[in-house]
């Protein structure tokens, strides 16, 4: 005990004198130097915190650089010189409070609240029960200005999970100060969301620090520019190339249940104009609910849209299951989809080679390109499937869901199938825009970038299934428990004696579960 108290008065003694007093006399911060960096750098290096060769990142991406920070605290050194650097990072910024990112960021958080006397809140990460437990812990009064304080910003996803909080309390929040900046576009999506980004240092830095020293190899170094410079998270400028998304910074297993971005926040995240538009909807109406039209006839079909078009999102067609087809049944449902605002999405499981699936999309009796804003496909054929597919959608601004999951009894699409398709949407998330998926929250590599949606199939307000294989799962269980963010429902609907009616306690549920789930 008495060991630990001198370390922190060792610890704390030290900013003071270097002639810092508080962290209000702003101009008292020393500018940071070269020389400082570069000797921060190498101690990471030398502790590992920052590593190269290939590693699988949760968004099932692999990366030439792993950044971990969590090691540091194993250093006090190397946890208070990252805490200094990272002060001086905010000079001239204005705050009352500071709040660290969980977790690795709470020790950087709490060496600065000791070291300069900023006083700090902590988001809990589980809020498992709203009436009773509080988001943020500690003292502090509405209206109070808070810094964000985190190891280092990718996406700046996990930024965004503290900003809700912290704000939900009536906190005024402007500011995000980070070690590493990975330049992967979270200083841009921070922005938009008003807040400014102050890094100790950016990656590029770093790798010029590992360089000069003979650390990395010029070839490695070049390798992860490009990584970088192909992995922006941000939305691509309109005909701009496709760039993959921003990697989650460690291949931690996704948490059950699992942490979800408010879909508003995931809009600027995503990257296919279709996923945007379908979370938009989502958002405006206030429902994540997609009713399959399992129905015989296209008058059924345009009669069920009419009714249950006010709760949903998204409408689900198997266009071939309809006793005829043509321009009038196209315009008429063209028509309630923008009445209703919802998307249409014609399930046509495409799953052959890309040059057939051109043919397939774009021409034949359906033409399901010209009406479908939303298709999805199988990746049995390998991606060359998604590459002609995107030849004929990605024009018409049309967005693909690939199936990574089944909801069918013995199903092939899991473990490492399931994990190549996660991979291959990152890859193409330009098109892609999700996933037709089950339990996305038990992915091995994390359910995928924030900007990818998960639709899923198979959900009746009772668990249960049919006689040829089909299993069901509430609501619930598949938006709170599993991670969905759009349930689909067929036969719990288009059976009820009321359409609309179970439409609308389906939307209330899935509404309920997802913001049980925040
Ligand atoms: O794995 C899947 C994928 C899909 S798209 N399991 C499914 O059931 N679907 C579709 O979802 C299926 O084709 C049907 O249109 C709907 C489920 O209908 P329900 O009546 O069982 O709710």
């Amino acid at each position: 005990m008495v060991l630990g108290i001198k370390t922190i008065a060792g610890f704390v003694s030290r900013p003071f004198r270097r002639g810092q007093r508080t962290r209000r006399e702003a101009s008292s911060r020393d500018p940071m130097t070269q020389a400082e960096i570069e000797d921060l750098v190498l101690k990471l290096n030398k502790i590992e915190a920052v590593k190269f060769g290939e590693f699988k990142l949760k968004s099932g991406l692999i990366s030439p650089v792993y950044v971990d920070l969590r090691v540091i605290v194993s250093y006090p050194d190397v946890l208070e010189q990252v805490s200094r650097m990272m002060w001086n990072a905010v000079r001239g910024c204005q705050y009352d409070i500071i709040c660290g990112v969980p977790y690795t960021a709470l020790p950087i958080a709490t060496c600065m609240s000791l070291g300069f006397g900023e006083a700090m809140v902590m988001r809990r990460k589980e809020v498992k029960d709203y009436g009773t437990k509080k988001a943020i812990e500690g003292a502090y009064k509405a209206g109070q200005r808070c810094l964000i304080v985190e190891d280092l910003v990718t996406s700046g996803a996990s930024v965004l999970e503290t900003l809700d909080p912290l704000k939900a309390e009536g906190l005024q929040v402007t500011d995000v100060v980070v070690l590493i900046d990975r330049e992967q576009g979270g200083e841009a999506t921070l922005a938009a969301h008003g807040l400014a980004l102050h890094a100790a240092f950016k990656l590029s830095a770093m790798l010029d620090v590992l360089t000069r020293h003979q650390l990395v190899t010029e070839e490695v170094a070049a390798k992860v520019r490009t990584f970088i410079a192909e992995n922006q998270t941000k939305i691509p400028a309109p005909g701009a190339p496709a760039a993959a998304p921003a990697p989650a910074p460690t291949p931690a297993p996704a948490p059950a249940p699992p942490k979800r971005l408010p879909y508003e926040a995931r809009i600027p995240l995503a990257r296919n104009a279709m996923a945007k538009r379908c979370l938009e909807v989502m958002v405006r109406k206030q429902t994540n609910l997609s009713v399959a039209a399992d129905v015989d006839t296209a008058e059924e079909m345009l009669e069920l849209a009419d009714k249950v078009g006010p709760y949903i999102c998204v409408f689900k067609t198997h266009v071939d299951i309809f006793d005829k087809w043509d321009e009038s049944i196209v315009a008429r449902l063209t028509e309630l989809a923008n009445k209703h605002d919802f998307l249409v999405f014609e399930d046509r499981k495409f799953a052959d080679i890309g040059n057939t699936v051109v043919s397939q999309y774009g021409g034949g009796i359906y033409k399901i390109a010209d009406w479908s804003h939303i298709t999805n496909a199988h990746l049995v054929p390998g991606p060359g499937i998604i590459d002609g597919l995107k030849t004929v959608g990605l024009p018409k601004g049309r967005g693909l869901l690939l199936l990574a999951e089944m909801s069918s009894k013995g199903t092939l699409a899991s473990g490492a199938y399931t994990e190549a398709v996660a991979a291959a949407a990152e890859q193409h998330a330009d098109f892609v825009m999700g996933f037709i998926s089950i339990n996305p929250a038990a992915w091995k590599g994390g359910p995928g970038s924030p900007g990818l949606l998960h639709m899923t199939p198979g959900v009746q307000l009772a668990a249960g299934g049919d006689a040829l294989g089909q299993q069901y799962n509430t609501p619930h269980n598949a938006v709170a428990v599993r991670g969905s963010d759009v349930i689909i429902v067929g036969r719990g609907v288009i059976q009820a004696a009321d359409p609309a009616a179970a439409a609308q306690q389906y939307r209330d549920a899935g509404w309920a579960a997802y913001k049980a789930s925040l």
